[in-house]
């Protein structure tokens, strides 16, 4: 009876030849996915990738991390009464500008406890398979069935839940207010930088793996694969840039959430029994916001920001019902599920399994990104990566590309097609136009005898930049003030730095406007400015300060 009646998300059978190449796949399924929010993909049958997680070594032996859920206070809980300071997930963020510890980052706290989730123990895959198996086993009644066990006697030893009967299972504990404690283990946003990567690895000795070690679907070559910006992010931000992991067992979940930075996110089902999602497309991202607000009142007003927590999940039925349109996929081992840009998503899965998750950006999210750290700014949020650095340093790549095609007329070298992302209405040239009118207009609405000054080529390779006051990255450009040389604001915030005269303060400049008016033109394909901008980059990039 619980069972939501949801449409099924698009699935993609790639030929062994479309399959080749990841992103060009993914921009040719966009116009028939992108409305759906997700989808699935089947790769073709002969890619059988082998998982280094299953050798004998790593699966007696490696331990993780888990966290534990209480399913039923996923959607229904009293409101906590003191301020939260919860984190339910290890931040993205926590690792911008390298490494960081997250046992720190993934600490429970007293909050933590009263939302539902909190640290279980280490666990080995051998352990978890295990503790999987019993609890799937007593509490669908498939063995040592007990009398009043939710699908006791009846049943016979062999019988096996089906995914449509956890399903209904699952939103009846998660919608009923009054129903009984389950508790459930999720080995999640472990980082393969530490614990290892479900994919292999290239190795001297085994050559034949190196189909798979080098493939675009392998998550370790997703995020940075030419095409997409975070190729310009040198940093390996974890979870973004380098995969998380994700064991679980049956009615782990993941609840209502968003992408960092709205990025694309790609997921694989390395094993195991099947993961069930729920997508919501990106032009709908404000409607389910404003429903889940509706319908949470208590939660949101307590914590405004509950949906970056990612512990909030609500019934696709509610969402259904309020015109929001939500679409289902079951990924089965084996196989893909591609979020897009500002795409919500939540699921759970149906027994012990094993995901690896990562992020890309194709140039088609350039505009979703500025929107999306807008966004941040308003709400002040920090963000993960530099946006400016992306779309400034695919930019200079561009015009780089440009100026050996038509100047030195070299047949192009690079393994991907600038040309096709330039020109007067290319995606690249119509996310840097945006961006310079942005701040233009900033600039425009600081004081005229504000002084300018070049910004130091390194100001933000070794310390992150932000605004004091919003957190938007300083990358381009930051205001300061000689009474306190080290502290920057965005140009929005320029007034509130500080309150000496104006005399005292200035704006730290990486281009002038008249330099990125020559950057959109260099994109247009003006061959003057593409010499121009190529023969000055060095300097323009800030060297002479
Ligand atoms: C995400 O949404 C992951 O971050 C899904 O792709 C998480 O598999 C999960 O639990």
């Amino acid at each position: 009876a619980c069972r939501p009646d949801i449409d099924e998300a698009p699935v993609f059978y790639p030929t062994i030849e479309e399959f080749e190449d990841t992103l060009g796949y993914i921009a040719k399924i966009r116009p028939l996915a992108e409305s759906y929010g997700i989808c699935r993909i089947v790769p073709p049958p002969s890619w059988t990738p082998p998982c280094p997680l299953k050798e004998k070594e790593m699966w007696e032996h490696a331990k993780f991390s888990t966290r534990i859920q209480q399913v039923d206070l996923l959607q229904n809980r009293e409101a906590m009464r003191k301020k939260s300071r919860s984190r339910k997930r290890k931040r993205k963020r926590n690792s911008r500008m390298g490494a960081r510890r997250s046992s720190e980052a993934n600490a429970a706290t007293e909050a933590d406890e009263k939302f539902g989730f909190h640290s279980g123990s280490d666990f080995t895959f051998e352990e978890f398979q295990k503790h999987a198996a019993t609890f799937k086993e007593s509490y669908f009644g498939t063995k040592d069935a007990k009398e009043g066990s939710t699908y006791g006697e009846t049943k016979s030893e062999t019988w096996q839940p089906s995914v449509e009967d956890i399903e209904g299972e699952y939103w009846r504990i998660v919608e009923t207010p009054t129903t009984d404690e389950v508790e459930v283990y999720y080995g999640a946003d472990l980082e393969t930088g530490v614990f290892g990567s479900g994919f292999p690895k290239a190795s001297s000795t085994r050559s034949d793996l190196d189909k798979y070690a080098l493939s675009g679907w392998n998550l370790n070559n997703f995020p940075r694969l030419p095409g997409s910006v975070l190729c310009f992010e040198a940093s390996d931000i974890s979870g973004v840039l380098v995969p998380w992991l994700y064991v679980g067992m049956c009615f782990s979940s993941f609840c209502w959430h968003v992408e960092d930075h709205h990025l694309y996110s790609l997921n694989y089902l390395h094993w195991g029994d099947p993961k069930v999602w729920y997508g919501v497309s990106g032009s709908h991202a404000t409607d389910l916001e404003r429903t889940m607000r509706a319908y949470l009142p208590d939660l949101f007003e307590e914590q405004p920001d509950l949906l970056n927590e990612l512990v909030t999940q609500l019934s696709p039925t509610v969402l259904k019902s309020e015109g929001v349109p939500v679409h289902r996929a079951v990924q089965h081992s084996g196989e893909f599920v591609l979020t897009f840009p500002r795409a919500y998503h939540s699921g759970f899965n149906c027994g012990f399994n094993c995901a690896e998750a990562v992020n890309v950006a194709p140039f088609d999210w350039l505009e979703h990104g500025q929107n999306a750290v807008e966004l941040y700014s308003e709400q002040c949020r920090k963000t993960s990566i530099s946006h400016d650095k992306l779309l400034l340093g695919s930019a200079r790549e561009a015009v780089q590309a440009l100026w050996e095609q038509s100047v030195l007329g070299k047949k192009t070298t690079k393994n991907m097609s600038w040309q096709s992302v330039c020109g007067k209405d290319g995606l690249l040239t119509r996310a840097i136009k945006t961006r310079v009118r942005m701040e233009e207009e900033r600039l425009d609405r600081l004081p005229i005898c504000m002084k300018l000054k070049k910004m130091e080529r390194d100001f933000d390779l070794n310390n992150e930049r932000e605004c004091f006051s919003c957190f938007y990255d300083l990358h381009l450009s930051a205001s300061s003030c000689k009474c306190s040389p080290d502290r920057f604001s965005c140009l929005k915030h320029a007034k509130l730095l500080c309150s000496c005269h104006i005399n005292q303060r200035y704006v730290l400049q990486r281009h002038t406007i008249n330099e990125l008016n020559m950057l959109i033109e260099a994109l247009e394909g003006k061959v003057e400015a593409i010499k121009l901008w190529a023969s000055k980059d060095h300097e323009l990039d800030g060297t002479d300060t």
